[in-house]
């Protein structure tokens, strides 16, 4: 028995890296009873002789969009343009990490496109959350070196919308791997997806990196709506001074996180996006309750 990481789902079959070789596995049936589906990033136990996985080590964490698991950060692609961020699926994939304890590291590819102030604008918004943040450029291949050493050693997931660079990320962090990357189609200024499944690599460097395929809908059923505050790191410091214990900063009086908003605190779009989703929220308690 060999112990391994799943590195890919491929039609009922898995490919599990054992000591730096990969073994395409069956999974044994004792998964379905206990409804766990094996996922990228499980470790396994491996039986060699019939190439089966007989066991799913438990998890430290598990993400749904993108479907992983065991990972140590959440890279969070966007474009300043082509595709043109969408801050509300960022917000969310944010929100997950969090909810999964995960770190989040946002990455704003493609800054060769727009003006260095389009970057300040992008930054802006999420300053307060402390979250780490790098510009890059795969195109003219910056800031790759400080991504290299951040990842170092660490278990790291892309996600993004479709187009973003996620592929051609990983293809500049591990260059002896070309992983199929999309032109854009300018006319509807969005991607057409490219990857199709979720893959691990492992880098030379020691890190293992997931590519995933683009999405831009995610859904978060699970979560309260008066959980969802806290897992904003920019209104943390604001968060127990509102005048109403369980205050979820939305219409109540005397609200500190709204107001460190109109102190320019807590960006208003942030903000504005929380409210969303907060309001999603509701709306699917609304409907399971009847
Ligand atoms: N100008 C510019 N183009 C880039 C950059 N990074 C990626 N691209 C281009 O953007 C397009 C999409 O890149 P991909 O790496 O396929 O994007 P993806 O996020 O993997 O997309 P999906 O697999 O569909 O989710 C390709 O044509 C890339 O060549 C960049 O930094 N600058
Ligand atoms: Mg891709
Ligand atoms: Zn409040």
């Amino acid at each position: 028995m060999e112990k391994g990481v799943i590195t890919k789902g491929v039609g009922g079959f898995y490919d599990v890296l054992i000591n730096g070789e990969i073994l395409r596995c069956r999974a044994r049936g004792i998964f379905r009873k206990d409804n766990i589906v094996p996922m990228v990033g499980d470790n396994v136990l491996v039986s060699m002789a019939d190439k089966a996985i007989i066991e799913i080590l438990p998890r430290k964490n598990q993400l749904l969009r993108p479907a992983v698991s065991n990972i140590d950060i959440l890279g969070i692609v966007i474009a300043p343009t082509h595709p043109m961020p969408d801050y509300y699926l960022v917000d969310k994939l944010m929100v997950s990490a969090e909810y999964n304890e995960v770190e989040v590291l946002l990455l704003i590819n493609k800054t060769d496109l727009v003006e260095a102030g389009t970057i300040d604008e992008i930054i802006d918004i999420y300053k307060s959350t402390d979250y780490p943040i790098m510009a890059l450029s795969c195109k003219g291949r910056i800031g790759f070196k400080k991504l290299h050493e951040t990842i170092r050693g660490k278990v790291v997931s892309l996600a993004g919308q479709s187009g973003v660079g996620k592929s051609s990320i990983i293809n500049i962090l591990y260059p002896e791997k070309q992983l199929e990357t999309g032109d854009l189609s300018y006319k509807i200024n969005r991607g057409r997806h490219t990857t199709r499944h979720t893959k691990l690599l492992s880098l030379p460097s020691g890190a293992m990196i997931v590519d995933t395929p683009g999405f831009s809908t995610m859904n978060m059923d699970e979560l309260e709506p008066q959980d969802l505050a806290y897992l904003y790191p920019d209104f943390l410091d604001y968060n127990h001074e509102c005048r109403f214990n369980g205050c979820v900063h939305d219409q109540e009086p005397g609200c500190r996180v709204k107001e460190a908003v109109s102190e320019g605190m807590i960006s208003e779009g942030r903000y504005q996006r929380y409210i969303g989703i907060l309001n999603e929220l509701r709306e699917f308690r609304r409907n399971i309750w009847g």
